[in-house]
């Protein structure tokens, strides 16, 4: 193997400017066994002229990414919002779009959404084509995440936008296979989805059976309302856990999530 002679000047400007990318500060963060919380915004929910309050308690609080998206909002409206985000936070924001008019540079980092749990080709591959023209020259990370909606008591916009149907909760080895094939595929990223607002979470079971077969990191988000949820969600192998709704209806939900979410998994 050639040696690199890390005393010459040019090799030390390439050492020194080499920036660790979004995706490589999750990987570290997860090989410490760190718990990380992303707030999502849904840009057809927030009131951008109000939105700097909302920011100010979510800086002071546990959360460490903020996520973006929704089911029908179009770009200006992201655009803006991102935009008026940015200027109150140093936390990293990463869409995660319903749709591509969604896409915007103001953004850190976009997840490239594949529904791999339904069957619809528009979310499997036809709006990842129809945003490459975006995407080309663009300044966004772009991480690959295998999306996987699970069934959870009540139907979601995702399901209803989508016109796709969630995985059964009962269905283990389907959803522990989905995600697999997601990872062999070459995401990045497995996301477990029970939907915004579901009245089930996604269960331990389910986390725990999908971490233990996956070697990428596993996001787990829909109907998380209570600290002990968000505990278990931790504990039983979710690295990375979205919660929207609870912080839109109550924003002391932010005082009640006073802990570090820093805990290890259960082994
Ligand atoms: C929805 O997983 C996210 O896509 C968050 O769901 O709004 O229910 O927290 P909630």
């Amino acid at each position: 193997m050639p040696k690199i002679d890390l005393l010459k000047k040019e090799n030390i400007r390439e050492f020194v400017t080499e920036k660790k990318t979004f995706y490589q500060d999750l990987l570290g963060s997860f090989s410490k066994g760190e718990k990380l919380l992303a707030v999502l915004i849904d840009p057809e929910k927030a009131q951008t002229e109000s939105i700097f309050h909302f920011i100010q308690l979510l800086n002071a609080s546990i959360a460490t990414h903020i996520f973006v998206g929704g089911s029908n909002v179009d770009e200006l409206i992201t655009d803006v919002l991102v935009s008026e985000i940015k200027k109150h936070t140093q936390l990293p924001i990463f869409l995660f779009p319903g749709d591509v008019t969604q896409i915007t540079e103001q953004a850190d980092v976009l997840l490239f959404l594949s529904l791999i749990s339904g069957d619809n080709p528009d979310y499997l591959i036809k709006k990842h084509v129809a945003s490459v023209s975006k995407l080309r020259n663009s300044k966004l990370e772009v991480i690959p995440t295998g999306y996987i909606l699970i069934e959870n008591g009540k139907e979601t916009s995702v399901q209803k936008v989508t016109g796709t149907q969630p995985i059964s909760r009962e269905n283990l080895q389907q959803i522990v296979d989905t995600a697999k094939a997601g990872e062999l595929l070459g995401m990045k990223l497995i996301y477990l989805e029970a939907g915004s607002g579901a009245l089930h979470p996604i269960t331990g079971e389910i986390i725990s059976s999908v971490k233990k077969d996956l070697n990428i990191p596993l996001i787990v988000g829909g109907g998380i309302r209570s600290k002990s949820q968000l505990e278990n969600a931790y504990i039983f192998g979710a690295d990375l856990v979205v919660i929207g709704t609870a912080f839109e209806e109550n924003e002391a939900f932010f005082e009640e999530l006073k802990i570090k979410p820093r805990t290890k998994t259960k082994e």
